[in-house]
């Protein structure tokens, strides 16, 4: 293995572990070495108890599992399978987020208001919900009960179609993948890969690109445009990154997770004076809540508060000695938590009752007891403070400021109202075109590396970087989110970026938000009278490991953008799956997959995809 991360911070944290002799994600990576052959080229089966079945990756027997499933049908099943976990995953959540604007709605849940009246009524409109001379609770309930009808949807196609270019919706009609009820698509794609039913690698790949659509265009939408309505459509804002947030003098609360229901909850409670006061009487000076992956960063698009780190930075923001609650809701939270936590004072508190961890704590989070719950953690995280092992305190210095939240509204915004000022620098050559760089970290790439790699050569060359997910955080700490990095830019982007005093790599939000970057990307095209994957962009995952960065993945280049991974999916032992991935995909969807592990090749590729499609749009290379 190469070098664990290029975070100063994370390796101090490393060395901290191995002195004290705790395992982090890093040293079971090793220990699952060598990882399993088969698996890895997506040869093995476990769909029914005929098997498990394997196919010879060198072409000797067995070349068929027991039913007689060849390796494409076996790896497009599995690809199909994680596709469908990864839009659940999203879009469980966005259920989620559309259930608390019903109760807030309805006057029951406690703590949340609309923040955002305009977007709701906006929303509304697109609905076909009317709003004019009715109460915001009125529209709202309305809207929600819309929306939930959306997941399991019983007539026609998801009503965000409609933000699609034209020439994009006419395609998913003409290949039928256009998306129904997100449910519909997820329980569809269980369907189809049970055993002895979809066995057409081709025909499993279309419907993973719709169950892909729906979580895109659908679940995460929702999430997205629901949580703007309830918490406020994020503006450009200022924060602090890594761990050097985490405060020696101070309670600190990491909130970690996705769901922004009980982090907001959370970050309203730390203010409360009570609560304070509690935490002064124990010795601290105060109550510091930090963000850690995607709950992190939908707190700080909204109120710029502090993010310990990225994915792989979990066990290590325990190590520091100073966490006195983690508290974790769903999705990417690592089960090994509890071991590290036994060897610090750290109380680790799980939420949701779709989120249960052996031997930690449990305080049941609903909406209608939000605020009460969130003062409760508060507290419990105040009271484990005189707790601390002060032999066992180090909080690494690395702080690093960041310039965050870039919805759509407020790109728009910054731009002074309207999209023009971007296609002119896009058509002027000033920008030659704009990467989405999102995901994971994963302990099979040196950590950041990929992202900062990728994104550095990117803005080099004047590809505007848009970001979500951990691949913001890995940019955040790197300064990159700053006005400043500007200077890191060409000399194109750079002057843009001046002038309107934003950076080149502009943070959108959590994973879910990557629809705010849909929603530009069709509006980009709308404006040009063109389909997305006719524009100078694309799309990359550097350091990706969630079954939710392959749902993300197909919807991406099911939406007409290229995009390039950098950690290899388990495929390439079904070879023409593998050739349908990365080139018949092209003449299909129009976009397809590139597999590139070394960051700078595959910003290479990207830079030579703008040229062509700037090419093609008949502007200057
Ligand atoms: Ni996205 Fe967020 Fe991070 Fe990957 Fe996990 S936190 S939803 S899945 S690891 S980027
Ligand atoms: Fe084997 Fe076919 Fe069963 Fe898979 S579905 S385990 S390949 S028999």
């Amino acid at each position: 293995m190469g070098e664990k991360s290029v975070d100063k911070a994370s390796l101090s944290m490393l060395d901290k572990a191995a002195q004290e002799g705790i395992e982090t994600a890093w040293d079971r990576y090793e220990k699952q070495q060598p990882q399993c052959g088969f698996g890895l080229l997506g040869l093995c089966c476990r769909h029914c108890n005929m098997g498990p079945c394997r196919i010879d990756p060198f072409g000797e027997e067995p070349q068929e599992g027991i039913c007689g499933a060849t390796a494409d049908t076996i790896a497009a099943r599995h690809l199909l399978r994680m596709i469908a976990a990864g839009a659940a995953a999203h879009s469980d959540h966005g259920r989620d987020i559309v259930t608390t604007l019903y109760e807030t709605a309805e006057g029951e849940a406690q703590g949340y208001q609309i923040k955002d009246e305009g977007k709701l009524r906006a929303l509304a409109a697109e609905f076909g919900i009317p709003e004019e001379g009715r109460s915001k609770e009125d529209v709202a309930r309305d809207l929600a009960r819309e929306a939930m009808e959306e997941f399991g949807m019983v007539k026609g196609t998801l009503n965000f179609l409609n933000r699609v270019p034209e020439k994009r919706r006419q395609l998913w009609e003409k290949l039928g993948i256009a998306p129904r009820g997100i449910d519909r698509e997820i329980v569809e794609a269980m369907h189809r890969t049970h055993m002895g039913v979809d066995n057409d690698y081709v025909n499993l790949t279309l419907h993973g690109v719709r169950t892909g659509l729906s979580d895109g265009w659908g679940g995460s939408m929702f999430a997205t445009e629901f949580s703007d309505v309830l918490f406020g459509t994020p503006q450009p804002v200022r924060g602090k990154s890594n761990l050097g947030v985490l405060k020696e003098d101070q309670v600190n609360i990491v909130v970690h997770g996705h769901e922004p229901v009980l982090s907001e909850m959370i970050v309203q409670a730390a203010k409360d004076e009570e609560l304070i006061a509690a935490a002064r009487e124990k010795g601290a000076q105060g109550i510091n809540v930090c963000g850690m992956c995607c709950t992190g960063n939908e707190i700080l698009m909204r109120h710029g508060v502090p993010v310990a780190g990225n994915f792989l930075q979990q066990e290590l923001a325990v190590i520091t000695g100073v966490v006195d609650a983690m508290v974790v809701d769903v999705q990417c939270i690592m089960p090994a938590l509890t071991q590290v936590a036994k060897c610090y004072h750290t109380k680790l508190i799980s939420t949701s009752p779709k989120a249960r961890f052996p031997e930690m704590e449990h305080v049941p989070f609903s909406e209608r007891t939000a605020l009460d719950t969130a003062r409760q953690i508060v507290k419990m995280a105040v009271d484990n403070y005189p707790r601390r092992n002060k032999d066992r305190i180090q909080v690494p210095d690395e702080e690093m400021e960041y310039m965050a939240g870039f919805s759509v509204e407020a790109i728009l915004k910054a731009l002074g109202g309207s999209l023009n000022p971007l296609l002119d620098a896009i058509k002027a050559g000033q920008i030659k075109g704009i990467a989405a760089v999102v995901g994971c970290n994963n302990p099979k790439v040196t950590q950041d590396s990929g992202h900062l790699t990728i994104t550095r050569e990117l803005i080099k060359n004047d590809v505007l970087v848009v970001q979500t997910g951990c691949a913001a955080i890995a940019c955040a700490k790197a300064g990159l989110l700053l006005p400043e990095a500007a200077d890191q830019a060409g000399p194109g982007l750079s002057a843009v970026c001046k002038a309107l005093g934003i950076p080149p790599v502009l943070h959108m939000g959590s994973c879910v938000d990557i629809s705010r970057i849909l929603v530009t990307a069709a509006a980009i095209a709308n404006a040009l009278g063109v389909d997305i994957s006719d524009l100078p962009a694309a799309g990359a995952a550097p350091e990706w490991m969630s079954e939710k960065a392959v749902s993300i993945g197909s919807y991406v280049v099911g939406s007409g953008v290229f995009t390039v991974l950098g950690t290899v999916p388990q495929v390439l032992g079904a070879k023409k799956f593998t050739e349908l991935l990365t080139k018949g995909a092209q003449d299909v969807l129009g976009a397809a997959f590139a597999v590139e592990t070394d960051p700078l090749k595959a910003a290479e590729l990207i830079i030579e995809h703008i040229a062509a499609k700037r090419k093609g749009l008949g502007l200057e290379a």
